[in-house]
């Protein structure tokens, strides 16, 4: 069925949705032949709830559900007795819960899989780096000398798994935060003491009935934030790194012009890296490749997306074709023969969307099934086996697909991507110096991670585009990890010429460099190299990580797991700035504590601006402040 519009009123209605040049034609496509998108399912939405959006709804227990008037009227109990503050409270913290399991599930399955592999009992894997598993051997103490490489790999994964139920009062790696971090830590009571108990505690504390303080059940929510951020979120990264090799800094190239006519597309979708580090293995196999050649095609190609696409480009230097909303777009191209999935931020209706297509959604995960996909369970021992069955059903599926319904729509922008902090180190001679040097300089004002979903809400790409290019303007270097480094992407901002965007003193450290003004650090896991870039910058200075000219920013987020990475931003001392406000807005008391008191707790707070200009004052005005305290 084709939609007739006139092309003004589709033009403008593609330009609201989409900053994103490349996925404009395919959007446009959508709405003229009637497949369905997040943003006609947002329309489809309006009004939403105001209850839900400032969070004083409550469905907790068989007595509700309840409701609170957001403005102060009645009823402001519900059954139970629950106020606005306990209700809105809970409701975070429940989303908090939810992100903080998730990233860390996501950890113990790349360490279960370090552990197979060192076991033996993997299929195709190895351990990649030696140098980073003897790093983290000697911070959890493992001896080495004389032990093999599987040996160590196998204490280091027991140590780590230990981490998720342990007894001994603390994660490991909260040590590689500097002393005064973990002092306010202690001080406040908010050190994790590891990450399932911190998570089922969250669930405990949010059951109908236990305690009515709200800012004792949002201090606990800091102290689960913790146990992801540097614990489940740094693990996964650690053991990805040591799994798969520690990113180098490389060129690739971004957006759904990485899709192409001529060849078999598979398109990787998701988080965790251990099946899809094994399908670009699987796509290498000669025999796949001869028989992609016999069905017509030129060969194979892996396009990634979202942050299963940022793992892949980090160590594989992959190719990604968007982020969080380009998903229905990439199907809706027409080229693609499977989409891989594993987990998380994967819409639901995916499969509805590849049905207008010849498109198979191949799901992975038990966790993770999704009607209408086929299902390839993936586990460490049959990996391999696996990831070829699914490169082979990508190469079958190919004869199935109507060139005259393909649409991909320009070309693909090249980008720099790999900057793990063992690339940043590189790039700057093997210290931190010169870097601290250009901040004490003032040549870089100071730093933000900006990080986070898109969402229908926003235009999409628009919020990370033009917070991103305010920032560099005024001198402060960017780095980034998900669906806003994939933004940034696509918009040039990853290249070492977008440093003519740049403030006169940035661009000149980025020429000297030959880095752009805006780092590619990784996937949403990978926020935790954030953390340890920050702790290596306040040991360098003997400070705490709150005193450092810093600050977050996660201008389109909507994830449960992106309220985690936002809490342990501030948790750790980092001043974060949300574009999209969180469902708080029905408590006063909880907006001032988020917005203010806790910088008398942790030396942070929050704060919403989705205009990006004064969402960068509010940054640029923090750093200032900042520069002071150090004296610089
Ligand atoms: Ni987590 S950043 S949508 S894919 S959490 Fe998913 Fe990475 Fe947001 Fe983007
Ligand atoms: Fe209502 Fe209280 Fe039950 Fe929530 S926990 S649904 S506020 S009675």
């Amino acid at each position: 069925m084709t939609i007739h519009y006139d092309p003004e009123t589709l033009k403008k209605i593609v330009q609201e949705r989409t900053i994103d040049e490349s996925a404009k034609p395919v959007l446009a496509r959508t709405i003229q032949e009637g497949i369905e998108t997040a943003w006609d399912r947002l329309e489809a939405q309006q009004p939403q709830c105001g209850f839900g959006q400032t969070g004083v709804c409550c469905n907790r227990c068989t007595m509700g559900p309840c409701r609170i008037d957001p403005y102060g009227g009645s009823p402001n109990r519900g059954v139970c007795g629950a106020g606005a503050d306990l209700i809105v409270a809970r409701n975070l913290l429940d989303d908090l819960n939810t992100g903080a399991a998730a990233h860390s599930d996501h950890g113990r399955e790349v360490i279960e899989t370090m552990l197979e592999t060192a076991e033996g009992s993997a299929q195709g894997y190895e351990i990649l780096d030696t140098k980073k598993l003897m790093t983290v051997a000697a911070e959890y103490a493992i001896p080495t000398n004389g032990k093999t490489k599987n040996e160590i790999a196998k204490a280091v994964a027991l140590g780590m798994l230990e981490e998720f139920g342990t007894i001994k009062n603390f994660i490991q790696f909260t040590r590689r935060a500097p002393e005064k971090t973990q002092a306010i830590w202690n001080t406040t009571g908010i050190m994790p003491r590891s990450v399932d108990r911190e998570i089922v505690e969250g669930m405990h504390r949010i059951h109908m009935g236990v305690g009515a303080d709200y800012a004792n059940i949002l201090l606990h929510g800091l102290r689960t934030a913790l146990a992801d951020g540097w614990g489940g979120s740094m693990m996964a990264t650690e053991v990805s790194d040591i799994m798969f090799g520690t990113p180098e800094i490389k060129e690739s190239w971004v957006n759904l012009g990485v899709l192409k006519k001529d060849m078999v597309n598979i398109i990787l979708h998701g988080h965790n890296p251990v099946l899809s580090e094994m399908v670009v293995e699987a796509s290498r196999n000669p025999e796949l490749q001869q028989l992609a050649r016999d069905k017509g095609a030129q060969g194979i190609n892996l396009a990634g997306m979202c942050c299963t696409g940022n793992e892949l480009l980090m160590r594989k230097g992959v190719p990604i074709a968007g982020n969080m909303l380009n998903q229905e777009l990439a199907l809706a191209t027409g080229a693609v023969e499977v989409m891989v999935i594993d987990y998380q931020c994967i819409f639901p209706s995916i499969t509805r969307t590849a049905a207008c297509f010849h498109t198979k959604i191949v799901s992975t995960s038990e966790k993770s099934k999704v009607p209408g996909a086929v299902h390839m369970e993936f586990h460490p021992k049959n990996a391999m086996e696996t990831a070829l069955g699914i490169v082979k059903l990508a190469i079958e599926n190919f004869s199935y697909r109507d060139q005259n319904r393909v649409l991909i729509p320009g070309k693909p922008v090249k980008m720099m991507a790999g900057f793990s902090v063992e690339a940043i180190l590189g790039a700057l001679g093997g210290t931190l110096k010169p870097l601290i040097d250009a901040i004490a300089g003032g040549q870089i004002k100071g730093a933000v991670g900006m990080v986070g979903c898109n969402n229908p809400k926003i235009q999409h790409d628009f919020g990370h585009v033009a917070l991103s290019k305010e920032l560099i303007k005024r001198d402060i270097l960017v780095v980034q990890t998900g669906c806003a480094a994939i933004a940034s992407g696509k918009a040039g901002l990853l290249l070492p010429e977008a440093a003519e965007l740049a403030g006169d003193a940035l661009k000149s450290v980025c020429q000297a460099l030959g880095i752009p003004p805006v780092l590619h650090m990784g996937s949403c896991v990978d926020c935790s190299r954030i953390l340890v870039l920050a702790a290596e910058l306040a040991k360098a200075l003997d400070v705490g990580i709150d005193q450092l000219p810093l600050a977050g920013a996660a201008p389109e987020w909507m994830s449960q797991k992106a309220v985690s990475i936002a809490s342990y931003f501030v948790a750790s001392g980092v001043f974060t700035v949300l574009g999209i406000p969180p469902k708080i807005f029905g408590s006063a008391n909880v907006v001032n504590l988020m917005a203010a008191g806790l910088n008398d707790v942790v030396g942070a707070a929050f704060a919403v601006e989705p205009d990006p200009i004064k969402a960068a004052d509010l940054i640029e005005k923090h750093i200032l402040a900042k520069r002071k305290g150090l004296g610089i």
